[in-house]
């Protein structure tokens, strides 16, 4: 069981248009991260969050932020987020045909590597990656969007990959995104995952504070995996 939990809000879902307060909201209520999807039309069928949004947030609020770059042809933009204040870049094993390359320019760009990968992708095309990323972030859901159902299939990649990780001894979080409710969540963190993306299925609901849906939310998720 790992030692400890984190959170990352996933910034896609919050009320835009009050940003800078649920920023602050999330900070104060003790969120682990902010996590930016950034996509391109292309690699996935929608477009969201880019460089100078990141930045934005950036001067608001000191939380660290993860870009996770589901886009083509990544290696293009890396020192572009890291230069906007990304903390952790991640990309996609299906968007990189140079991989180790990839992940070795992120580092060197000065942020934390880690590896995404689809729920349709074998988990073997990792095998060689892990010496070169910080976290492995398994997507639930086919990306592009929020509000959809969990893949079940996740649940099962994620306990092979934790027991992958640990027979080689590897220091590598695990994150999962995607439909992570509460016992979606709780179901995870038993398998082996630490890293927990919060989108619509969590703390971004219509109505009520942001900072107590968090609390609200990472204590069930405790409670619950007591019994899961
Ligand atoms: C999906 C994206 C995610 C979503 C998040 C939404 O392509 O990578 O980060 O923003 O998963 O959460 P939920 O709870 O609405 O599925
Ligand atoms: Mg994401």
């Amino acid at each position: 069981m790992p030692d400890e939990l984190k959170y990352a809000a996933s910034v896609m879902c919050a009320n835009l248009a009050r940003l800078e307060d649920d920023l602050k909201a999330l900070e104060a209520a003790g969120c682990d991260e902010l996590h930016f999807d950034v996509m391109d039309g292309l690699f996935v069928p929608n477009f969201t969050l880019g460089v100078d949004f990141i930045k934005a947030a950036k001067g608001v609020c000191g939380l660290p932020c993860h870009a996770h770059l589901m886009i083509a042809k990544p290696e293009n933009y890396i020192e572009r987020f890291v230069d906007a204040g990304c903390d952790v870049v991640s990309v996609h094993v299906e968007t990189c045909p140079h991989a180790h390359r990839t992940l070795d320019q992120v580092r060197a760009a000065g942020a934390s590597p880690a590896i995404a990968i689809n729920p349709a992708t074998p988990l073997t095309k990792l095998d060689f990656l892990l010496d070169f990323v910080d976290r492995i972030m398994v997507m639930t859901v086919d990306p592009g969007y929020a509000g959809q159902r969990i893949i079940p299939g996740a649940f099962e990649r994620v306990k092979i990959l934790k027991e992958n990780v640990d027979y080689r001894e590897r220091r590598i979080d695990i994150e999962v995104d995607g439909n992570i409710d509460v016992h979606n969540a709780a179901v995870l963190a038993n398998m082996g995952a630490s890293i927990f993306v919060m989108g619509t299925s969590s703390i971004f609901k219509k109505n009520g504070s942001l900072g107590e849906a968090f609390t609200k939310f990472k204590a069930e998720v405790a409670a619950v995996r007591k019994t899961v």
